[in-house]
C-alpha cells in the first residue's frame, strides 16, 4: 500500500466515480497473482493449460470486435489540436474528460477495482517513470505483472512524488462504438473504455511508454522509440548495441532475439535481446545515446513463431505465459497457431472459441493478431544488461518497414540529419496489428506513426536537436527491407536469423571497415560485402534487391512530398534541405 497523497486522492475520486464493490491493490507477490489466476479460471476468462507441457501458462479470448489497436479511436487530448498535431486524432481535454467519465460511470458496479502500481524500467533507474492503473479485468492485472515490474516496491520508489502516470481502463461492455484509447500527456493521464485487448488496455506499453513518455521526453530531452534493442557480440568478446524501429508486426521481436546463421555461431558471434517493442534513449554521462527497454517482458505476435524462424521466442513461450486469440488444441490442453507447424489439431477451438478441425478447415485458427504475453526473463538469449539502470550504448539505429518494392536490402545515411530524414520518410505495409485493412502502404515516420503523443512536426525537430546534442557519438543510420518480393509475391530475403548477414554489415560500415556504393538516397552494399555463404541466393538475386530503382523512387519522392506538406511550419528547415538534396540528387542520376 501507498501513503502518497496524490494517488490515494486520485484513487479516491475514481472509486466514487467507478463504484466498485471493493479495491484491491496489487502486491506483486506470487500468492495474490496466483489468487488471482484461480479465479480468472473459475469464470471462464482465462484456461489454464497443460502444467507439464506448459507450466504456468494460461489460454485467454478477446471479444471478437476488439482483438488489435484502434487507431482511429485513440486521441491525443491536448489543449490545442496543433499541439497534437497533423497526424493525430485531437479531442479537447475538457470535452473527453466529461464524455468518458460519462462512460465509466458506474461501471465497476459489483466488480472489484484492481490498483497496479508499476515501474517502466528497472524500478531505481534514473530513467525509468511510475504508472499507476486501475482496471477491472483481472486479464490486465495478470499480463502487466508480466509486462512491466508491479507490486509495493514501486510504491517505496514512488515514495511522495507526483510524477507519476494515471492509467484508468474500464471494460464497460465492449461497445465497439463507445471504445476510446485517450492520452492527455498535459496531465500525464491516459483513459481507456471499452475495450479488452492488450495494446488499448495495458496501459505502461504503447500509451504510457510511447505516447506519453514521447511528450514527456520532449520536455525533458530525451526520446521514447518502437525500436527493439540488440546486443551482438563479436569473437572477441566485444559487444554493440543497436536499436531497430520497424512499424508493428514487420519484425522487431523477431530480429530482437535472432539465431545468427550457423557459420557465424561456430566463429563465436551471439546476439543478446534487451528489447523487443519499445527504446527509451538517453544521451548518457559518456555522451552517448543510451538505451532501456522499459518493459519486462514481450507481448509478441504469436502466427509465424517457429522453431526455425524465432526459436528463442518460443523457447520463451514455454512457461509462464498468456496466451490471446490462439487455437486451443482440445487433446491435450496446449496451443497452436498458424506456422506454428504443420500439424495442426483436428479436435480444436479456434481463437473465437469454436470448434475447428486445422486438418479439413479452410479458416484461420488463430487470429493474424494473436498474441504471446511472456517474462523477458523466458527468453534465453536476454541480455546480461537487461537491468542495467544505465541501459546500454547505442552504435547503430535502424529504421525499415514492409515494403514490396523502391526500398533495398539496406542503405546507410550519411550523416545524423539524413538519418532522420531517412526515418520520416519511412512508408510501411499496414498490417492485423491494428483494426484496419492490411497491406496498405502509409507513411509511417521512425514506426511512430500511431505512437508520438504530440505534434509530429515537433518530434522530427526533436530529433534532429538530438544529434546536436550527439556530435560526433551519434549513431550511424541506416534503413533496411526484408519485405522486397519477386514478381509472384514471394520474399526474396531469406530474413529471419539470415538477417545477421545485414546486421555485420551495418555494424562494419559503422567501424569504417568496408567500402559501399554511394546512391542518391545512401550508401548500399556492394554485394560481394554481404555473406551469402550457406545460403540459397547467387549475388545476382541479391543485387536486385540491393538496387535503387530511380523511377520508383521518383514517385516515392513526389508521394514524401505530398506527406510533408501536412506540417506546414513545424516541418524543420533541415528536413526540407534533405528532400531538396534527395530531389537534385535524382535528378542527376536519372
Ligand atoms: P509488434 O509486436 O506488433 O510491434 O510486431 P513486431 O515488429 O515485433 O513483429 P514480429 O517480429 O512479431 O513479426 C511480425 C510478423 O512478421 C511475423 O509473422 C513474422 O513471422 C514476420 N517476420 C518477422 N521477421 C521477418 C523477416 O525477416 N522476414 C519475413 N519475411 N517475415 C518476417
Ligand atoms: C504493436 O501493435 O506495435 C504492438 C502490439 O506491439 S500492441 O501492444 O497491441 O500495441
Ligand atoms: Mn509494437
Amino acid at each position: 500500500m501507498t501513503k502518497n497523497k496524490s494517488v490515494l486522492k486520485w484513487i479516491s475520486n475514481m472509486k466514487n466515480l467507478l463504484n466498485p464493490a471493493q479495491v484491491l491493490f496489487i502486491d506483486g507477490t506470487e500468492e495474490q497473482l496466483e489468487k488471482l489466476r484461480k479465479e480468472a479460471c473459475k469464470t471462464g476468462e482465462i484456461i489454464k493449460l497443460n502444467e507439464e507441457k506448459l507450466p504456468g501458462c494460461y489460454l485467454h479470448r478477446t471479444a471478437i470486435n476488439d482483438v488489435a489497436r484502434v487507431e482511429d479511436r485513440t486521441f491525443i487530448c491536448t489543449s490545442t489540436r496543433h499541439e497534437a498535431g497533423p497526424t493525430n486524432n485531437w479531442r479537447s481535454p475538457n470535452e473527453m474528460y466529461k464524455l468518458l467519465y460519462d462512460i465509466a460511470r458506474n461501471s465497476y458496479n459489483n466488480k472489484t477495482m484492481y490498483v497496479i502500481p508499476y515501474s517502466m524500467g528497472p524500478i531505481g533507474s534514473p530513467f525509468s517513470k511510475i504508472g499507476v492503473e486501475l482496471t477491472d479485468s483481472i486479464y490486465v492485472v495478470l499480463n502487466m505483472a508480466i509486462m512491466t515490474r508491479v507490486g509495493d516496491n514501486v510504491w517505496s520508489a514512488l515514495g511522495e512524488s507526483e510524477d507519476w502516470v494515471r492509467g484508468l481502463h474500464a471494460k464497460c461492455n465492449l461497445d465497439a462504438e463507445k471504445r476510446y484509447i485517450c492520452h492527455f500527456p498535459q496531465d500525464k493521464t491516459i483513459i481507456s473504455v471499452n475495450s479488452a485487448y492488450g495494446g488499448n488496455v495495458l496501459l505502461g506499453k504503447k500509451c504510457f511508454a510511447l505516447r506519453i513518455a514521447s511528450y514527456l521526453g520532449k520536455k525533458e530531452g530525451w526520446l521514447a522509440e518502437h525500436m527493439l534493442i540488440l546486443g551482438i557480440k563479436n569473437p572477441k568478446g566485444e559487444v554493440k548495441y543497436i536499436a531497430a524501429a520497424f512499424p508493428s508486426a514487420c519484425g522487431k521481436t523477431n530480429l530482437s532475439m535472432l539465431i545468427p546463421p550457423k557459420e557465424y555461431l561456430k566463429r563465436g558471434y551471439e546476439v543478446y535481446c534487451v528489447g523487443d517493442d519499445i527504446a527509451w534513449l538517453h544521451i548518457g554521462k559518456d555522451g552517448m545515446l543510451r538505451a532501456i527497454n522499459p518493459e519486462n517482458g514481450f507481448f509478441g505476435v504469436a502466427p509465424g513463431t517457429n522453431e526455425k524462424s524465432n526459436p528463442n521466442a518460443l523457447k520463451t513461450t514455454k512457461s509462464k505465459t498468456i496466451f490471446t486469440n490462439v487455437v486451443h488444441n482440445l487433446d491435450d490442453n496446449t496451443v497452436w497457431w498458424e506456422g506454428l507447424d504443420k500439424n495442426p489439431p483436428e479436435n480444436a477451438l479456434d481463437w473465437k472459441g469454436t470448434p475447428w478441425n486445422g486438418k479439413t478447415s479452410d479458416q484461420k485458427g488463430a487470429h493474424p493478431n494473436s498474441r504471446f504475453t511472456s517474462p523477458a526473463q523466458n527468453c534465453p538469449c536476454i541480455s546480461p544488461e537487461f537491468d542495467n539502470p544505465a541501459g546500454v550504448p547505442i552504435s547503430a539505429i535502424i529504421f525499415g518497414g514492409r515494403r514490396a518494392n523502391t526500398m533495398p536490402l539496406v542503405y546507410q545515411a550519411k550523416d545524423w540529419n539524413n538519418g532522420v530524414f531517412v526515418g520520416t520518410i519511412m512508408s510501411s505495409e499496414t498490417t492485423a496489428a491494428a483494426v484496419g485493412k492490411v497491406g496498405v502502404v502509409r507513411h509511417d515516420p521512425m514506426a511512430m506513426l500511431p505512437f508520438c503523443g504530440y505534434n509530429m512536426g515537433e518530434y522530427f525537430e526533436h530529433w534532429i536537436n538530438i544529434g546536436k546534442k550527439l556530435g560526433d557519438k551519434a549513431p550511424q543510420i541506416f534503413n533496411v527491407n526484408w519485405f522486397r518480393t519477386d514478381e509472384f509475391g514471394n520474399f526474396i530475403w531469406p530474413g529471419f536469423g539470415d538477417n545477421f548477414r545485414v546486421l555485420e554489415w551495418i555494424l562494419k560500415r559503422c567501424e569504417s571497415k568496408i567500402a559501399a556504393q554511394e546512391t542518391p538516397i545512401g550508401a548500399v552494399p556492394n554485394a560481394k560485402d554481404i555473406n551469402l555463404a550457406g545460403l540459397d541466393i547467387n549475388e545476382d538475386l541479391l543485387k536486385k534487391i540491393l538496387d535503387v530503382d530511380f523511377k520508383l523512387w521518383a514517385t516515392e519522392l513526389e508521394d514524401i512530398k505530398a506527406f510533408y506538406k501536412k506540417f506546414g511550419d513545424d516541418l524543420p528547415i533541415e528536413l526540407k534541405k534533405e528532400l531538396n538534396n534527395l530531389e537534385n540528387r535524382l535528378i542527376k542520376s536519372i
